[in-house]
């Protein structure tokens, strides 16, 4: 069972089969870390209500690996403004890197990894991936075939993504259009 706190919590499930649960209406997660829960899960606080979204909030500069974590009704996992390392679900994940130079991996499942500012490297990993730089201000140039991100002066590294999702301004796109399915870039 999760309280919400203004913290972040370091959490260690121990032995046996464990959950964290969020019931709370405004449900979000906040870690330091994560050891040993099998699950984490977001409910309705009462059950005429509907399930809130939930993020998982990551404090900054930590890591945590969610490889075998089930996620039930987890909306995002967010980074912070410092250098964090985030390990997906077998599931389809949705992981925010936001500032500072990240590593994303989103491991199985179909995963949108939105990178942020900074020098990242993020991992699709298994399943149809979609890296999404919408909050970038810059005009960035995609190459899912090369696997880099390039802006400005900068060359950030994108493995085994198949989609793409552009910012508003004037983003150049490089892939095998065959295979790829480009979303908002334009
Ligand atoms: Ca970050
Ligand atoms: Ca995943
Ligand atoms: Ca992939």
């Amino acid at each position: 069972m999760y309280a919400k706190d203004a913290g972040f919590d370091t959490v260690d499930g121990g032995d046996g089969d464990d959950t964290l649960l969020s019931t709370t209406a405004d449900g979000e997660i906040r870690l330091r870390s994560l050891q040993n829960v099998e699950r984490i899960e977001a409910r309705a606080p009462t059950s005429d209500q509907a399930i809130p979204k939930v993020n998982v909030y990551l404090e900054s500069g930590q890591s945590i690996d969610l490889t075998n974590v089930e996620l039930i009704d987890i909306h995002q996992i967010l980074g912070e403004s410092g250098a964090e390392i985030i390990a997906g679900s077998a599931g389809n994940d949705y992981i925010v890197g936001l500032s500072g130079n990240d590593t994303l991996n989103g491991g199985s499942g179909d995963d949108i990894i939105s990178d942020g500012a900074g020098i990242d490297l993020s991992d699709g990993g298994d399943g149809i991936d979609t890296i999404d730089v919408s909050e970038n201000n810059v005009a960035i140039t995609v190459d899912l075939e090369a696997q880099r991100i390039n802006y400005g002066s900068n060359t950030e590294v994108i493995l085994n993504f198949e989609n793409a999702t552009g910012t508003s301004l004037d983003d150049t796109l490089r892939g095998d259009v065959g295979q790829h399915t480009f979303g908002r870039l334009w």
